[in-house]
């Protein structure tokens, strides 16, 4: 059969002492962390549209990479030999799922009809790759952002034609994603926003977004598709203002129409510093509401300010994300997918394997702190102490909500001024640097 990486063998588990950039330093799949795998806490997957349809291109010039499944010429058989490259990618890396957008795995046609005849073959290709290499799908989703017919939104679009053809494009995007047995379907907002309030009606877009995700409930069920909805955050790029600009947003937009029980969220790390918030803050935010689902593992740049989309690196970040997973239970349809890209100086397919073992051995050693961190209760205790006022009868009542301004009143006539204390940042981030 023909290889798509010749060069590259098996990537395997060698250990941190190990001079092969070929090679894992930490990320050991069968190693077990707090009863479960590397694998099974992690549960990495690589995304189609950076990793096999990104070749470099910015605002300033096309793109720099040229990869040898993407030149034969002709779309279709182009689209075949990115789905075989990817599969070989997938098992050398060793990673267990792949995430895609319709879009990425076969080229749009003319007519609607014929897209999704391209799908249907390309869907049989990858079924098969999937039996025989077992890797699995991560999550599907729709790219209802880079057509022109989308300038103006997709669900939010001014008007219903451009809104129907979303709904169709979702409609044969989820039918494909539970033939591939995806464990999830994500929602990006993609165009879904604005650029000027003189030319939008804000209410009635966000209406008609929850009407489309509504006909996305219903389909669900009427076809027995069994993965879980995610919506994706993101504030900004491409409009100006993106609608589900951060996690409390998303929330807000979901229980005000009544869709909180149907969606998770999929939280990305480079939107969240987009946001204003750290990836962490994300995380929590989304363990605290029952709304974690699944995690687009990335970074930004401290220095720029759009979605750079970088490989995970950061030990800190990977240490206090997993942290933060490992309390909210750890994934369970969700995963970490690398929506992220090589630079564009990268151009051989080596960089593809050192970016992603990069990016698993970040997260492995994350993992393993973040499990001594929980292991330790080093923080869980100082949390604990600083509120320990609220677990006194007084507290406890105010929680209860039996408390009323009058007793407030009297218990300071009586107690008079409060004790401070010290919240002790700089030593708990010492401690923190202990686990590092
Ligand atoms: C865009 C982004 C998307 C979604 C899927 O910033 O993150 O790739 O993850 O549409
Ligand atoms: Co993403």
């Amino acid at each position: 059969m023909k290889t798509f990486f010749p060069n590259i063998k098996k990537i395997k588990y060698e250990g941190p002492d190990t001079s092969n950039p070929l090679a894992f330093k930490h990320y050991n799949p069968r190693q077990k962390v707090m009863g479960k795998t590397m694998a099974e806490h992690l549960r990495f997957a690589v995304c189609y549209w950076h990793t096999f349809k990104g070749l470099g291109g910015d605002q300033f010039g096309p793109g720099t990479i040229i990869r040898n499944y993407n030149s034969s010429g002709e779309p279709m058989q182009i689209a075949e030999d990115t789905m075989h490259a990817a599969f070989e990618f997938f098992t050398k890396l060793g990673v267990n799922f792949w995430c895609f957008h319709d879009r990425d795995i076969a080229p749009e046609a003319d007519t609607l009809a014929e897209t999704n005849k391209r799908l249907d073959t390309i869907v049989a290709l990858a079924k098969k790759l999937q039996k025989d290499t077992g890797v699995e799908l991560l999550w599907g989703t729709t790219n209802a952002f880079s057509h022109r017919r989308f300038m103006a939104g997709a669900g939010t679009n001014p008007s219903p034609h451009v809104f129907a053809y979303a709904a169709s494009q979702i409609k044969k995007a989820m039918e494909i994603t539970k033939e591939l047995g995806g464990q999830g379907y994500v929602f990006w907002g993609g165009r879904e926003g604005y650029e000027t309030l003189l030319n939008t009606d804000m209410k009635r877009e966000l209406d008609h977004l929850a009407a489309l995700l509504h006909m996305a409930v219903d389909y669900k069920k009427q076809i027995r598709f069994k993965g879980q909805f995610y919506i994706e955050p993101k504030p900004k790029e491409p409009t100006k203002h993106q609608y589900d600009s951060d996690a409390g947003n998303c929330y807000a937009f979901l229980q005000k129409y009544n869709l909180l029980k149907d969606f998770k969220l999929n939280i990305e790390a480079n939107h969240a510093t987009l946001a204003g918030h750290t990836f962490q803050h994300e995380l929590q935010y989304c363990v605290d509401n029952g709304i974690l689902g699944s995690v687009d593992a990335n970074r930004g740049d401290l220095f720029l300010g759009w979605d750079t989309d970088q490989f995970p690196t950061d030990i800190y970040d990977t240490t206090l994300a997993m942290y933060i997973i490992l309390q909210g239970g750890g994934f369970t349809t969700g995963g970490l997918n690398f929506d992220a890209h090589v630079r564009r100086q990268s151009i051989d397919p080596e960089d593809l394997f050192y970016a992603h073992i990069g990016a698993m051995d970040a997260f492995a050693r994350g993992l393993k702190n973040a499990a001594k961190m929980l292991k330790d209760k080093t923080f869980e205790k100082a949390i604990k102490k600083r509120y320990a006022g609220w677990n006194t009868p007084f507290g406890s009542k105010i929680e209860s909500g039996k408390a009323d301004f009058a007793q407030m009143e009297q218990y300071i006539l009586k107690n008079g001024e409060p004790k401070l204390q010290s919240g002790r940042q700089e030593l708990l981030e010492n401690l923190l640097n202990d686990y590092i």
